[in-house]
């Protein structure tokens, strides 16, 4: 793979897996293709989601609202989810079976508390930048790849982001999955589509 290029791999989280406190279907399918995948890059960046406890994003920190209902943050709507990620805590670790030891950056976002982020680049106001367009810009990296958990929420906000940066984007679906929550995972392909990311099969990546 060109040394321009980079493989960003989303959330690949406990909490995240089969079992977890906020679990994606299949999550833990994908992890061999993910390190398959990785084999192919030598620029690899992991992310993780990190809430500090308390986190604005969880429905436990707005008494008398349900997992799953919608809150009006300051920034817009914002979904309220289970508990997940806590900054330190074995749901927030790596999934055992990744094994991507060259990865070059583990970059964290979603802790500050009253701002979520599904986005590797951009938190949800849309204002506050991770700092990791930077991180690519000054390795020269043009070109994402995109895979991980989950697809309709920090695959897809990452993608479309990264596409607002200037990159050229694919998200890989066999290394990809998703929640699915009234239609989130229609409304990411549409919000994909209309941002030029480009959605590929393993087997469409070229070296
Ligand atoms: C995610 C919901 C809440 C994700 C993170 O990684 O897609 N989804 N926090
Ligand atoms: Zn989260």
């Amino acid at each position: 793979m060109p040394a321009d290029r980079a493989l960003i791999v989303v959330d690949m989280q406990n909490d995240f897996m089969p079992g977890g406190a906020l679990a994606v279907p299949e999550g833990d399918t994908i992890v061999e293709t993910i390190n398959r995948l990785a084999r192919r890059f030598s620029n690899v960046v992991l992310t993780q989601d990190w809430h500090c406890p308390g986190h604005a994003s969880f429905a436990s920190s707005h008494p008398g609202r349900e997992v799953y209902e919608t809150f009006d943050a300051f920034y817009g709507p914002q979904v309220l989810w289970p508990d997940h990620c806590v900054m330190g805590t074995p749901g927030a670790d790596l999934h055992p079976g990744l094994d991507i030891p060259h990865a070059g950056l583990i970059l964290r976002k979603g802790y500050h508390k009253e701002v979520d982020s599904y986005s590797a680049f951009l938190e949800a106001d849309r204002k506050t930048r991770t700092g990791l367009d930077g991180w690519l810009a000054s390795r020269g990296i043009t070109d994402i790849v995109v895979c991980g958990v989950a697809t309709d929420f920090c695959v897809g906000w990452t993608a479309c982001d990264a596409r607002h940066f200037g990159l050229t984007v694919s998200v890989v679906e066999e290394a990809s999955r998703g929640i699915d929550l009234d239609g989130s995972m229609a409304r990411a392909q549409r919000n994909m589509d209309i941002a030029g990311v480009n959605v590929v099969t393993m087997s469409q990546l070229v070296d």
